[in-house]
């Protein structure tokens, strides 16, 4: 295991087991230094609860970073989240451009759509500022939601290898370096993850439990930024974040009043191993 130095710029979602709450256990779990750089906190994360707080930090963010230079904290690696606006996506881009050590790596997770729609808080104008930052990072994971709102290409349900192809030299031809696509399934019963690098893909297949399960993206994410970090290579990364979600999945099914969120906590005993 490699011990680094990571920061991750995401929301507080009090309650609701996405975003910080989920990334800061996982990735001290994988055995790094968590830094966060909240973006917003909320009540609640916003898919299913209503009449959330949310209170914007965009404001407090340049301060923040400003304290940091002054103390001269940079970090090994850094992984983005849902952001809070976005002014904040300029921040970040600073924060990428001014506070990494050299070979640190930027992971973009999109974090604005998903199931054809975005999330309530994001437009059209977001999408755009999004954009920008997927530019600048060495790996995105969008699932294909966010992927076809970050290309235009049109979202579909059904697809097959071909749609994907199309997708991923999209995302390539707006200037993204490595992807990692979530959430793809050739088959009713199956879905997986598509790794793209150097211009050629390769496919992790795994089982499909149920649909539209919150927070996994964040849980997939997470994992995988602390694999990644822990010098795994790009695909293992990404098969042990879904081995490890998926097993998430299967444990929290069955529990009618856990809708928002997946156990990921009894599991990352079995994450622990799986990178081991
Ligand atoms: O899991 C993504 C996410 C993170 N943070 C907030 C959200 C969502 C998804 O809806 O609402 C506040």
């Amino acid at each position: 295991m490699v011990y680094r130095k990571l920061l991750t710029i995401q929301d507080i979602s009090c309650v609701g087991q996405c975003s910080l709450t989920v990334a800061l256990p996982i990735l001290s779990a994988a055995g790094h230094e968590t830094c966060i750089l909240p973006s917003a906190v909320l009540s609640t994360h916003t898919a299913g609860f209503s009449g959330f707080t949310f209170r914007d930090l965009t404001q407090d963010m340049p301060a923040i970073s400003a304290h940091w230079a002054k103390e001269n904290i940079r970090f090994d690696g850094v992984y983005t989240g849902y952001l809070g606006s976005m002014e904040q996506i300029g921040i970040v881009k600073e924060i990428f451009d001014t506070r990494l050590n050299p070979g640190a790596k930027k992971i973009v997770d999109p974090a604005m759509a998903d199931g054809g729609k975005l999330y309530p808080a994001f437009d059209a104008a977001y999408v755009e500022a999004m954009k920008t930052l997927v530019r600048e990072a060495d790996v995105i994971l969008p699932n294909i939601t966010e992927a076809c709102f970050l290309t235009g290409v049109e979202y579909r349900e059904t697809y097959d290898e071909a749609y994907i192809d199309v997708l991923l030299k999209a995302l390539a031809s707006i200037g993204a370096k490595s992807v990692v696509l979530t959430g793809v399934g050739y088959t009713p019963d199956s879905t997986g993850v598509v790794v793209y690098e150097n211009g050629g893909k390769r496919y992790y297949r795994h089982r499909k439990i149920s649909k539209g399960c919150h927070g996994t993206g964040d849980v997939y994410a997470s994992a995988f930024v602390g694999a990644l970090e822990n010098g795994k290579s790009l695909y293992d990364a990404a098969v042990i974040a879904a081995d490890y979600t998926v097993r998430c999945i299967e444990f929290t099914q069955g529990d009618a009043s856990h809708w928002y969120g997946v156990k990921f906590e009894p599991l990352l005993s079995e994450y622990i191993a799986a990178m081991r």
